[in-house]
């Protein structure tokens, strides 16, 4: 249990990163409800800000680790329930996953807040943890212990459409006014959004992927959709915990990626009609704000001719020589 010491030191030290915090620049909020503010070239919300900083004090990986790595918005829910899925299926069959009752960010915790969920995951042997962190904030006990890391990103398109619907969809569930894309659209463009800029996210794990392939794993959402089961394998092998020829012949990778698919998952219960974080103030959403169409290629009902040129643009200019394109 918690010392009075301790909590008092806690305190203090949140309190010092709240003071640092409100001297940053800050940015535009797309509609949520605090400014965005700029930390070591990236745009965060204060509270997952200071989330982060506390992770980098605390946080002790341990080399057996898997942190699932994404920027907002480019498939890391469906990545968790798939990790998630492959790792506990002798502990659990179709009709008893937890994938069925709870949504799969509450199955894989979150860096940035649920340190003591995660102390509990790990003890039920389930080493899953997600940050949206870019790498060059990753918290030095996660280079230093060696564990494995696998990201996630997906074509700038389609990741600002999906961002500017999900903060669409969080301002009106909160009564407030919707933001309007193109406003939202030049924001994007010029880096300045949660976690942005989104490709200098994308370049920094990539260049980490390049260098440490053994340690990191590099995935597209296009390609995970293109085939999700030959991915899923890679993913169980990246991760050590390879499909058995018998497994693969019983048809198990598929039954996986069938539990998981977006029509699946979208039409669950608890994905319709739960909540996420309720009780955590500004953090509680519905759980249905999460999917929306899990479709690549939807900005084409979108963006007006200009936006899908420019951020085409954007992207080879911003990824040019690194060999990494969308
Ligand atoms: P987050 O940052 O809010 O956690 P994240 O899960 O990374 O979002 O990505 C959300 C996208 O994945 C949504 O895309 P869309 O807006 O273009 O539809 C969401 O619909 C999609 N998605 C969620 N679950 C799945 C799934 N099981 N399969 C494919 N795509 C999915």
């Amino acid at each position: 249990m918690e010392s009075h010491i301790e909590k008092q030191n806690e305190d203090a030290l949140q309190k010092s990163f709240k003071e640092m915090i409100s001297t940053l620049p800050q940015g535009n909020c797309w509609g949520y409800s605090d400014d965005l503010c700029q930390y070591q070239g990236f745009w965060f919300y204060p509270t997952f800000l200071q989330g982060a900083l506390s992770a980098q004090q605390q946080f002790q990986a341990q080399p057996t680790d898997i942190i699932l790595c994404s920027s907002p918005r480019t498939g890391v829910a469906w990545l968790k329930s798939l990790t998630f899925a492959t790792i506990t299926r002798t502990s659990y069959n179709d009709s008893t996953t937890p994938l069925l009752s709870k949504m799969p960010h509450d199955v894989v915790p979150f860096m940035e807040f649920d340190h003591a969920q995660f102390s509990t995951n790990r003890h039920l042997g389930i080493p899953l943890l997600a940050t949206h962190l870019p790498y060059s904030l990753l918290p030095r006990s996660i280079i230093d212990s060696g564990c494995k890391l696998i990201y996630i990103c997906r074509d700038p398109k389609d990741t600002f459409v999906s961002l500017y619907h999900f903060i669409a969809r969080y301002s009106k569930s909160q009564n407030t006014q919707p933001i309007q894309l193109d406003e939202t659209f030049e924001l994007f463009y010029k880096g300045l959004s949660w976690y942005g800029p989104y490709w200098d996210h994308v370049l920094g794990y990539w260049k980490a992927s390049l260098e440490h392939p053994d340690k990191l794993l590099f995935l597209k959402y296009e390609e995970l959709i293109e085939d999700t089961v030959l991915y899923l394998k890679k993913i169980a092998e990246f991760m050590g915990y390879p499909f058995s020829s018998e497994e693969q012949q019983q048809g198990v990778p598929e039954n996986i990626v069938q539990l998981c698919s977006f029509e699946n998952l979208n039409g669950l219960e608890v994905n319709k009609t739960g909540k996420h974080r309720d009780g955590q103030g500004n953090l509680a959403m519905e759980n249905n704000i999460f999917f929306r169409k899990g479709k690549v290629g939807d900005w084409k009902n979108y963006l007006t001719t200009e936006m899908p040129r420019r951020l085409d643009q954007r992207t080879l200019q911003k990824l040019s020589s690194s060999g990494l394109s969308f």
